[in-house]
């Protein structure tokens, strides 16, 4: 069993499987990791805030930033863990599998991070085709693997760290890792197995990554292929790889990279007025409602309700505003709206500028028929009850007879068919 896994070991070994270019994927794996954490973590806590919790509202773009950096760097990880695995590929055939108990909860650790990384990318990419063929809620499920991949990810990096650390810099070009062969073909098998075993009884094999570079180096007559160059195709093909995926997708937020968005599910400028639309007023079921001539929306703000129909709402100072709407989907888009200031409306119900405000779609069901505002919202100018959208009536669509819009907001709360606004701590 021992000489079968080292023989399959060796029949693997090729120069980019060493813990040099582990280190310099992994490096790169680990930032788009952090980046999804730390920007999937924002994107939570504006959705699900702890009742301390206060937001910037400027730059108005704020969140378009933050969640496009999200499925871009999401996106990246797709080629980056596909070379990571592919590097490491080797160290499944390790023999024995594990040495200690520190050594069994080391590989147990990468275990799980592979497994929940996978998972992870998978839903979160199948989230922005808004895809949902997983029997679990995406949201939730989500934000646990986040968790659990930042868990095993600093379990790993931890009992690593000696080996990123020796390999955080390049070898010099003459250094004994640059005399690995390319492959070990089926003539020097044999002469590898038996390498490694004397390699084993000699140092006493506890890492793999390190022996194959060893092990092949003790052949005598190894071939001296150009290690380097073959290393520097691999890379240059990762790149490529990262380049493609995110070139291709990245114009549903990056402005610039509109023209190359094959594969993002939204397109910029498609959609009515020029928007895209996420949900629609048929899966909402509000057309009646929203087309309805006795519409009104209801502010419960003050010590007494008042109703403004949609004329009424006109007939009040109208504000133009340039504000995305960025979706937690990834993609977003800058749309020009004309409305009310929220802070005046609600001025003119009698209300606070300082009360958190519940918003309540004409929506009966849904995710989203109900969402709430911190009052950091309110108190800014630019955060309107939008009438008007890229100079058109806004569209049914889009929200008619209205909807929110606030700077640095996810999409998910710019409630569109709004019906009622009542204060949260009155
Ligand atoms: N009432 C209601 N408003 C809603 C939603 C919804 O499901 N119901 N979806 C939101 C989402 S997820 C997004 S991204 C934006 C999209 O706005 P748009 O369709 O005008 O582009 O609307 C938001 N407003
Ligand atoms: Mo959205």
């Amino acid at each position: 069993m021992r000489r079968l896994m080292y023989e399959a070991r060796a029949q693997l070994a090729s120069p980019v499987r060493n813990p040099r270019t582990a280190t310099v994927i992994g490096r790169l794996l680990g930032l788009a990791f952090l980046l999804c954490f730390g920007t999937g973590l924002y994107s939570h806590f504006l959705q699900q805030p702890l009742p301390w919790m206060t937001f910037p509202t400027r730059p108005a773009g704020l969140y378009q930033v933050t969640q496009g950096t999200h499925i871009v760097a999401g996106i990246a990880c797709f080629p980056l863990l596909l070379a990571k695995l592919y590097v490491v590929f080797p160290q499944l055939f390790r023999y024995p599998p594990v040495t200690s108990f520190a050594d069994f909860l080391e590989r147990a650790s990468i275990a799980l991070f592979v497994g929940a990384s996978l998972v992870e990318i998978t839903i979160g990419l199948l989230n922005t085709y808004q895809w949902y063929p997983f029997p679990f809620p995406f949201r939730q499920v989500h934000f646990a693997l986040a968790f659990v991949i930042i868990g095993s990810l600093l379990v790993h990096i931890g009992v690593k760290l000696p080996l990123i650390a020796a390999h955080w810099r390049a070898a010099p070009a003459d250094g004994p890792e640059e005399r690995h062969p390319v492959d070990t073909n089926a003539e020097d098998t044999a002469a590898v197995a038996l390498a490694v075993t004397k390699v084993s009884t000699d140092e006493g094999l506890s890492r793999t990554g390190g022996i194959t570079g060893r092990v092949l180096s003790y052949i005598d007559g190894a071939p001296d292929l150009p290690a380097r160059t073959s290393r520097r195709g691999f890379l240059t093909t990762v790149a490529l790889a990262v380049t493609a995926v995110v070139g291709l997708t990245a114009g549903q937020t990056l402005a610039p990279l509109d023209a190359a968005n094959v594969f993002g599910p939204r397109k910029k400028g498609v959609g009515p007025q020029g928007v895209p639309v996420n949900r629609t007023s048929a899966q909402a079921k509000v057309a009646t409602a929203a087309l309805s001539a006795d519409w009104v929306l209801t502010l419960a703000v003050g010590g007494t309700e008042r109703v403004f129909s949609r004329a009424e709402l006109a007939a009040l100072p109208q504000t133009d505003v340039d504000l995305p709407i960025a979706c937690v989907e990834g993609w977003s888009q800058m749309a020009a709206w004309r409305g009310v200031r929220l802070r005046d409306l609600v001025d003119a119900a009698g209300g606070s500028p300082d009360s958190d405000l519940r918003l309540i779609s004409l929506e009966q069901r849904g995710g989203f028929k109900q969402t709430e505002m911190g009052s950091e919202y309110v108190r800014d100018p630019l955060t309107l009850v939008a009438l008007e959208l890229n100079g058109e009536t806004l569209d049914l669509e889009h929200g008619f007879p209205a909807r929110m819009i606030a700077p640095g907001r996810p999409g998910v709360l710019q409630t569109k068919w709004l019906s009622r606004i009542e204060a949260i701590d009155a």
